[in-house]
């Protein structure tokens, strides 16, 4: 059986009772604010293949335009080859506005193909910045195939956040494909989760605090580097950048039983920060207490295993106000 639970605000707090030992989905609705959003998809008038960005776009590096083709699905892109876009936000972005969305598309191709008579070392990087005032978050990956093996090697490309701080690994492959970069503003900025979303598989998701400042810029970045004076000619390609877009989506519980007997709770491990809460009655004697035990990360869920050793129990999760 599934229950859908109330919604409370928009700072995602999830307050209604929700069924127990049900062997189906249980849905939390979360709350969700809706603020105007600007999508910029470099298909529009203005956006002409072959030529720079408009403002508020400012190029710095001459090779860097928008190209037609090269965006998802075959639509046109931004396209930076050692080039740096600036792009200043029509309105700045800041606490007044809530939980806010960044979000982006960028293309990190295979590269260096099979067919290539060059066996040549490489090393291709790219970040994308999100600039407030003293505060910087940034997503950027490198690709370094030093060993010249095609397919590439696990490792050979990374992500790294603001610090440096490597937070994890994909193995790409010649499909022309779009990894999805989302910054997602706390309502209260004091933070930014910051999701790195591949075509398939598991995505990576980090927190970085956030010093509260409004949002009025940010960075495109694409650079190659060809060892051996070969050809540089990597293109780094960008699609799709959403602003304002803070449409939640609430997480979503699966409850089943296992063995022990027990029950085995899960949701997505993009929910973050989210405690899992569990009470032996419902109103009006309702007191929701935090389940003891942390979660754990199995594939992209968290999860988390309860003997039972009631005839009943209730379970929410609950993200606290920050
Ligand atoms: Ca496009």
């Amino acid at each position: 059986m599934a229950r859908t639970c109330g919604s409370v605000g928009r700072r995602l707090l999830a307050k209604r009772p929700c069924s127990v030992w049900s062997a189906g989905p249980l849905l939390l609705l979360a709350g969700a604010g809706l603020h105007a959003q600007t999508v910029i998809s470099f298909d529009e008038p203005g956006y002409a293949a072959g030529m720079p960005p408009p403002a508020p776009w400012v190029m710095n590096g001459a090779a860097g335009q928008v190209v037609a083709g090269a965006g998802v699905g075959g639509s046109q892109a931004l396209g930076l080859e050692t080039a740096i876009a600036d792009f200043y936000l029509p309105t700045p972005l800041g606490p007044a506005d809530g939980a806010q969305r960044i979000s982006v598309k960028v293309d990190l191709p295979y590269e260096v193909s099979a067919a290539s008579s060059y066996p040549m070392n490489f090393m291709k990087f790219g970040q994308l910045l999100v600039v407030g005032s003293g505060q910087v978050a940034s997503v950027g990956w490198s690709m370094e195939d030093w060993d010249r093996q095609l397919p590439h090697q696990p490792g050979d490309f990374t992500v790294k956040i603001s610090g440096g701080q490597t937070i994890g690994q994909f193995v790409p492959d010649q499909v022309v494909a779009f990894y999805e970069v989302l910054f997602d503003f706390a309502a209260d900025w004091t933070s930014v989760t910051v999701t790195v979303r591949p075509p398939q598989g598991v995505e990576l998701v980090h927190q970085l605090s956030w010093n509260g400042s409004q949002v009025g810029r940010m960075q495109f970045y694409g650079n190659d580097y060809a060892q051996l004076g070969l050809y540089g000619t990597v293109v780094t390609y960008y699609d799709d950048l959403v602003l304002g877009n803070v449409v939640v989506t609430p997480p979503t519980v699966n409850i089943r039983l296992v063995d022990g007997p027990a029950v085995l709770l899960s949701w997505p491990a993009t929910y973050i920060g989210y405690i899992l809460e569990s009470a032996s009655a419902l109103p009006p004697a309702v007191q929701w207490d935090p389940v003891a035990g942390e979660p754990v990360i199995v594939g992209s869920d968290f999860v988390v295993t309860i003997p039972i050793v009631d005839t009943q129990r209730f379970f929410q999760l609950h993200k606290p106000q920050q």
